[in-house]
């Protein structure tokens, strides 16, 4: 345990994310008209949020200007300085169809979401740049913990020790039941290559289709320079991120992992990442 969280059941939490909430949120009422984004931290979460919330608009900027992401998107892991109503609850009350979103690892995450077989869209990112992306987060999110140094924070990565546990389980468990009908499995790099073609794929997953002739902005609005610009989605307004000492949308690139991992760790990490994936067939774009 540290000032800023603990260990449960193999996975370190967040002090704010009590035991009662993990309980609670494990028989969270999931419905089969829900469409969840399930992601390990930093692979894009609120890039293919935005697309869910243009698509579930649409693709109309004027409704989309309108919504508060926080109230559209129901975010079970949401920690808020002053929260008063956990994410869970809210969500109980809100409308279908939701668009939920969980970091969680399954053991935590609601059982229904296997039974109920909501709409499940699942980023994934190659670990190295996740790795960086993290260790920015850290610096800049009050709620988490600070590492002194790149080498301190890259043992913990390494080890699957920090907040969410390791992303190899979280990653080999979705790629694992990327065949069931419900799910839809992306990965980062790929939307960096051809946004376009992803976003067609999760209009067509989930039924909600991108107008005649409009996909040029749907992309042109799901871009990173425009998503770093606009303060409702850049987290400039919030107060758990303090983007002075790195901003929420950072770099958005394949490859930037080049710039932190030593010639050793990198071979250390990928002796690590041959062991795990072996025989899993899951592989990622490095650069
Ligand atoms: S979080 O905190 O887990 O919700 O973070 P998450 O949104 O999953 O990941 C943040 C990283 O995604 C990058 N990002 C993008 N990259 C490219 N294009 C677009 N549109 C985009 N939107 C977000 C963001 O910059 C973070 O990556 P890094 O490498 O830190 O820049």
């Amino acid at each position: 345990m540290t000032k800023y969280d603990r260990i449960v059941d193999g996975i370190r939490y967040p002090l704010a994310i009590k035991d009662e909430i993990l309980e609670a949120v494990k028989t969270f009422e999931v419905r089969e008209d829900d469409v969840w984004l399930i992601t390990y931290r930093k692979s894009g979460t609120t890039w293919a949020q935005e697309i869910l919330i243009f698509l579930s608009c649409g693709c109309d900027l004027a409704k989309r200007d309108k919504i508060d992401i926080t109230e559209r998107i129901s975010f079970l892991d949401l920690l808020k300085p002053g929260m008063t109503e956990f994410a869970h609850v809210t969500a109980a009350k809100k409308p279908s169809p939701r668009i939920m979103e969980t970091h969680m690892q399954s053991r935590h995450m609601p059982r229904e979401i296997i039974t109920k077989k909501p709409k499940i869209v699942y980023v994934a990112r190659n670990p190295k740049d996740i790795a960086v992306s993290f260790y920015y987060f850290h610096k800049s999110n009050k709620l988490i913990k600070t590492f002194e140094t790149w080498d301190e924070y890259f043992q913990a990565f390494y080890d699957g020790d920090l907040v969410g546990g390791s992303w190899f389980d979280m990653n080999l468990y979705w790629w694992n039941r990327r065949n069931d009908d419900n799910v839809l499995f992306l990965k980062y790099e790929d939307m960096k290559e051809d946004l376009g073609s992803v976003i067609v794929k999760i209009s067509e997953f989930i039924g909600w289709p991108v107008p005649e002739g409009k996909l040029e902005e749907v992309v042109q609005h799901c871009s990173f320079g425009n998503m770093k610009n606009n303060p409702k989605i850049n987290y400039t307004e919030s107060k758990m991120i303090d983007i002075s000492i790195s901003p929420f949308m950072r770099k958005g690139l394949v490859g930037d992992w080049k710039n932190y991992f030593t010639v050793s760790q990198n071979e250390a990490f990928d002796k690590l990442y041959e062991e795990k994936m072996k025989g899993s067939g899951l592989t990622f774009r490095f650069e």
